[in-house]
């Protein structure tokens, strides 16, 4: 009927000119294509998408799947009978040699260890487009074979006699000064406050919305729920709070389903859950966290399927594992912070599953950054999976740089200092660092501005406040002469982000504060006025009271808590304020789970002893979920003896 209409072309189509033909057909093949192309941009849960593509995605590799049980069992599998991980290919990475047998004898018994039972735990990326594009390959392919855990499962007892000093203190880090006890005490408080709004409203949900007394699932963790539960193990544990640790314990068996089909930030799963876990597992030893730990990092792998093995910000944690970058990201690029902060959480999860994969995967990004250009010596924000080259040159110790930075001298520390190749990759960083951005101001603060193309930003962000605890715990290992000079450095960023909280009506910190048109540390723009809960600037006393103990930092603690009690404290829980400049505050409804993972346990260990959670030991990953350090020739001891012993 329609051909009726077009001059020149008969009824039944019949009587078509070749030349018409050729074009109708062509016209025909195109909208066929079209619509084919079209599933790759539905959704992954519509149906039609599955029928049509679910063979030819691309598979996690395998360590075991599902429960625990299905984990043992693949392990047992002779290698060459393990399935071959479909369109996994691998980074180009290679496994790390050189961590140097450095033994250290543990100095507690293996009673000690097994005694202390319990008494025996962002970045505004929601809510944000994402731009699709391709998932290419790697050109390196994996077998199955190179990428299986062995047979050898981690021994936890091992574990427990490699570490130097029991995780809790002889008394659970309990200060023998009754004043710092009762502001512990009130830290305390405020957790079981938070935790038990949050598990009165919000229960299983992302976050509490004390406001209006519901949760938030928000879309940063692709349909899985309970980062506060995740984020709150460690914290609840290490307070004591043991009836609020089981229920979370509980949620995590019975209710915590990684089975979710959603995009979610490969970093904030990552540091949240993945580190929530781990810690939880190295702290009391419970199956089940190790095992949802492998189960969900497993589910990270895809995102590594890129050209450079560079992962994408944006992975489906379903069958699919596709991967995308922030549509906001700069041509596809992916974001330093983001791909520089997954080391901690992936050696660990090589040591307890024995499959290299994970550590392959963060070792091939660190060879990739070691090799690549950097201006001035200096790491941008941005770089492109795709060529492995730099996007833009914005560099920044705060966001978007700011744990990339954190995460090349903790893995130096985690690796009981072995790790070398963070160990020089972090010093020459701090020296570029120190050669281009560390500015002082002419009231005589020391801050960090931000770098674009050369030209200086004079701002600081809140996040940019981590860097005082930083550079203070790397002070030591640094070159001999520079030592004194890292740790004064420390102490005086950390002074200036005092100075941003007690030059605002609140006592509590902006955002972003500045450092230009007669500004010293203050924000100047409305934008930047708002503080979310968040815990660099109480880090920083942490670290620097460990480091110095000197009593202005368990002070300014104490400013905070009283802010945060003040201004933030409202009927069912904490919420983050819109504007610190003012006392008559507005707030913004959210309880964010780093509030109970990061802010208040630091301020829980800023007034405990030095021995809850000593630093020989243990290492805080970016969510302050602390993580142990590897001692690989003490494990290897320790397990080949409890072999002969079992003989
Ligand atoms: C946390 O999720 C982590 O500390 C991350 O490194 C940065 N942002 C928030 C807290 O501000």
């Amino acid at each position: 009927m329609v051909f009726r209409k077009l001059p020149g072309v008969s009824a039944s189509g019949m009587g078509l000119r070749l030349s018409q033909k050729f074009v109708f057909l062509l016209f025909l093949s195109g909208l066929v294509t079209l619509c084919f192309g079209a599933l790759f941009f539905l959704p992954d849960s519509v149906r039609l998408k599955r029928i049509f593509l679910s063979k030819t995605e691309t598979q996690p590799a395998t360590v075991g799947s599902g429960s625990e049980n299905d984990a043992h069992e693949h392990l047992k599998r002779p290698r060459e009978q393990q399935e071959h991980p479909r369109g996994m290919t691998s980074a180009k990475g290679e496994t790390s040699t050189k961590l140097k047998s450095q033994s250290r004898k543990p100095q507690i018994s293996h009673h000690e260890a097994t005694e202390r039972e319990r008494l025996v735990g962002g970045r505004a990326q929601e809510e944000l487009t994402l731009s699709r594009s391709n998932t290419e390959s790697t050109s390196e392919k994996e077998t199955s074979s190179d990428h299986v855990a062995n047979t050898d499962t981690f021994s936890y007892k091992a574990f427990q006699r490699c570490l130097l000093k029991q995780p809790l203190g002889r008394e659970h880090g309990k200060p023998s000064d009754p004043r710092t006890n009762e502001r512990r005490e009130k830290v305390k408080e405020m957790m079981k406050f938070a935790w038990d709004n949050y598990k009165r409203y919000a229960w299983g949900k992302n976050e509490l919305r004390p406001l209006t007394k519901n949760g938030h699932i928000g879309n940063m963790f692709g349909g899985l729920r309970g980062a506060s539960v995740i984020d709150s193990l460690d914290t609840l544990y290490i307070m004591g709070l043991m009836e609020e640790y089981n229920d979370a314990k509980e949620w995590v068996q019975n209710s915590l389903d990684l089975n979710s089909n959603g995009e979610a930030s490969l970093f904030e799963v990552n540091i949240r859950y993945v580190g929530g876990l781990l810690s939880a597992y190295y702290l009391t030893g419970e199956e089940v966290f190790k095992s949802k730990a492998m189960e969900l990092g497993e589910k990270l792998l895809p995102a590594f399927n890129t050209p450079t093995g560079i992962p994408r910000g944006v992975i489906n944690l379903g069958s699919s594992g596709t991967s995308w970058s922030w549509g906001w990201a700069s041509a596809g690029s992916s974001i330093l912070a983001e791909f520089g902060t997954l080391h901690l959480e992936f050696v660990h999860l090589t040591e307890l599953s024995n499959n290299p994969i994970y550590r392959e995967k963060v070792i091939n990004i660190r060879k990739l950054l070691n090799k690549i250009e950097k201006p001035h010596g200096l790491y941008p924000n941005f770089l492109s999976p795709v060529s492995g080259n730099w996007v833009q040159h914005h560099v920044s110790i705060g966001g978007l740089g700011d744990s990339f930075y954190e995460y090349l001298i903790k893995s130096y520390l985690m690796s009981d200092k072995t790790d070398d190749d963070a160990k020089a990759m972090y010093y020459s960083a701090l020296e570029a660092i120190e050669a281009n951005l560390v500015q002082k101001s002419p009231g005589g603060l020391t801050y960090m501005a931000e770098w674009r193309g050369g030209i200086l930003d004079h701002k600081m962000g809140h996040l940019a406040c981590f860097s005082g605890g930083m550079i203070g715990i790397g002070a030591d290992d640094g070159a001999p002469e520079k030592r004194q000079h890292y740790l004064d450095l420390a102490a005086e960023i950390t002074h200036t982000c005092h100075e941003s909280y007690t030059r605002s009506a609140t006592k509590l910190g902006p955002e972003a504060f500045r450092f230009d048109s007669g500004a010293e540390a203050t924000a100047t723009r409305l934008s930047d006025r708002y503080y979310i809960l968040r815990p660099e600037v109480i880090e920083s006393y942490m670290y620097m009271w460990r480091l110095t103990h000197d009593p202005k930092y368990r002070e300014w603690g104490w400013e905070a808590v009283e802010a945060l009690e003040e201004h933030c404290r409202v009927e069912s829980g904490f919420s983050g304020i819109r504007d610190v400049y003012t006392v008559t505050v507005s707030h913004d409804n959210m309880q964010q789970s780093f509030f109970l993972s990061e802010t208040l346990k630091y301020l829980y260990l800023l007034f405990s002893d030095d021995d809850l959670l000593p630093l020989e030991d243990w290492v805080f990953n970016t969510e302050a979920h602390p993580l142990p350090v590897v001692r690989k020739s003490c494990l290897q001891d320790e397990e080949t003896q409890d072999k002969t012993a079992s003989k």
